[in-house]
C-alpha cells in the first residue's frame, strides 16, 4: 500500500548506513553500540518486518488524525479549568499549561497501537539498555514527524538549508524562548555537555519508500556528540542553517530505525520525492532522566508530560508496558526486573564469591573498558 503514487524503483536502497555491522547475535548489538559510541548514531535495519510496514504506517496516519482532535479538546478543557479560578484568563496563542491526567494531554502512543508494538523490538531494547540503563523508558513519542515532499521547483537555497540541533535534553533552544517569554524553554543540559549518553533519539522510518538522501534521509555530523560546541550554542560561531563539513545523510530501508545520542548534531532534510517520508520520533531515556521539570511546555505542551490511558496500557506487551509505565494512569513505575536483580545481588544475597579480604584492590587500577570486558557488559570500548 502506498499513498496512491507509484514508487520509484531506483530509490530502493542497495545498502544501508548500517552496512558492515554483522547480522545476528551479540556481534550485531556490539556493532550498534560501537557505532553509537564512536560516531554518535547507528541504524538498525528492518526493525519492522517488510510485510508489516504498511500496517504500521497506516496505524500512525490514523492515529495522527485522532490525536489532532484530542489536542483541540484538551486545550479547551484546560482553558475552562483555568477560568474557574480566573474568569478573565486569556489563553492567547501560546501553550496552556497541562495538568495531570485526566486534564493532561494523551500520549501519542495511545492512538497507534499497531505501530507501538514495535517499540519494544528486541534489538532496539538491547541497544537502549546497554547505552543507558536496564530500566529504560520512552520519554517522548511524536507520531507527526514526517518529511513531506517539498513541492516544485526546488531551489538551491532549499537544498543548502539545514536545521542543525541536538535533541532534548541537549537542545539549547527548545522550544521557543524569546526576550518576552524567556521561561518558555523545556530545559537543556548546560554546555559543555558532560561526556555521557543521557538519552537516545530514535527515528522510525515507516516508508512508503526506503530512506535516501533524495527523500529526507536525516542529516547527521558523525562524531559531533564529542564536540563541546553546539550549532545552537550562543558562543560557538556555528550557523545552524548551513552545511557543516563532514555531514552525511542517512540511507536505510523502510522499517529501519535511526538511533542517536541526543547530543549528536543532526537536521531534518529536504524531501525531493513525491511521497511523504512517514516517521515517528521516540526518545528513550534511563529512569534517572526527569521529564517532569519544564518539559510540559514542549511543542505547545504535548510531548513529555503526557499520559497513557489504563485500557490502552493493558493491551501492550509486557516489554512495551515497561517503556510506558511511568506515564500510565494509576500505575506506579517501580524498579524494573533487571535492576531489581542487580539490587538484590548488590545487597549481598548472592555473594558466595565474596573475597576473603580487599588487599588486592588498587583504586584507579581498572578502566571502564576492563570492567565491561570482565563483566560481559557489551563491547570493550573506551568512552
Ligand atoms: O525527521 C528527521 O529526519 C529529524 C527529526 C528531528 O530531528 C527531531 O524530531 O528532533
Ligand atoms: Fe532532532
Amino acid at each position: 500500500m502506498s499513498d496512491g503514487k507509484e514508487l520509484d524503483p531506483r530509490l530502493c536502497v542497495p545498502y544501508s548506513i548500517s552496512t558492515g555491522i554483522p547480522s545476528g547475535g551479540d556481534a550485531e548489538i556490539e556493532g550498534y553500540i560501537e557505532s553509537l559510541r564512536l560516531q554518535g548514531f547507528c541504524v538498525i535495519d528492518r526493525v519492522i518486518p517488510q510485510d508489516q510496514i504498511d500496517a504500521a504506517r497506516q496505524s500512525v496516519l490514523e492515529g495522527r488524525a485522532l490525536l489532532q482532535e484530542d489536542r483541540a479538546k484538551e486545550r479547551q478543557a484546560r482553558v475552562e479549568w483555568m477560568r474557574e479560578s480566573d474568569p478573565d484568563f486569556q489563553p492567547g496563542d501560546g501553550p496552556v499549561r497541562p495538568q495531570a491526567a485526566p486534564r493532561a494531554e494523551i500520549c501519542d502512543v495511545a492512538h497507534c497501537e499497531g505501530f507501538a508494538q514495535h517499540l519494544a523490538e528486541e534489538r532496539v531494547l538491547k541497544v537502549a539498555k546497554t547505552m543507558l540503563d536496564p530500566h529504560v523508558r520512552i520519554m517522548q513519542t511524536e507520531i507527526n514527524k514526517s518529511s513531506r515532499p517539498a513541492g516544485r521547483p526546488i531551489t538551491d537555497e532549499q537544498r543548502q538549508r539545514r536545521g542543525w540541533h541536538s535533541d532534548w535534553p541537549h537542545d539549547l533552544t527548545a522550544y521557543g524562548p524569546n526576550e518576552e517569554h524567556p521561561w518558555k524553554h523545556c530545559g537543556a543540559v548546560a554546555q559543555p555537555f558532560p561526556d555521557v549518553c543521557m538519552a537516545l533519539s530514535t527515528i522510525w522510518y515507516l516508508g512508503p519508500e526506503d530512506v535516501t538522501p533524495h527523500n529526507g534521509g536525516t542529516w547527521v555530523v558523525p562524531g559531533s556528540h564529542k564536540d563541546p560546541r553546539n550549532p545552537r550554542g550562543p558562543d560557538d560561531g556555528i550557523d545552524q542553517w548551513r552545511a557543516i563539513p563532514g555531514e552525511l545523510q542517512i540511507s536505510a530501508p523502510a522499517g529501519s530505525v535511526y538511533l542517536q545520542d541526543t547530543r549528536v548534531w543532526h537536521s531534518t532534510a529536504l524531501n525531493q520525492s513525491e511521497h511523504e517520508r512517514t516517521a515517528v520520533v521516540c526518545r528513550y531515556a534511563p529512569w534517572w532522566l526527569s521529564g517532569n521539570e519544564f518539559c510540559n511546555l514542549h511543542s505547545g505542551g504535548h510531548a513529555l508530560r503526557t499520559y497513557v490511558p489504563r485500557e490502552v496500557y493493558e493491551r501492550f506487551s509486557p516489554d512495551l508496558q515497561l517503556l510506558y509505565r511511568h506515564l500510565t494512569e494509576g500505575v506506579e513505575d517501580v524498579l524494573q526486573p533487571e535492576n531489581q536483580l542487580q539490587a538484590v545481588r548488590a545487597q549481598g544475597l548472592h555473594s558466595a564469591e565474596r573475597p576473603p579480604d580487599n588487599s588486592h584492590v588498587v583504586v584507579g587500577d581498572m578502566t571502564h573498558e576492563q570492567w565491561r570486558r570482565r563483566n560481559g557488559k557489551g563491547p570493550a570500548l573506551s568512552e
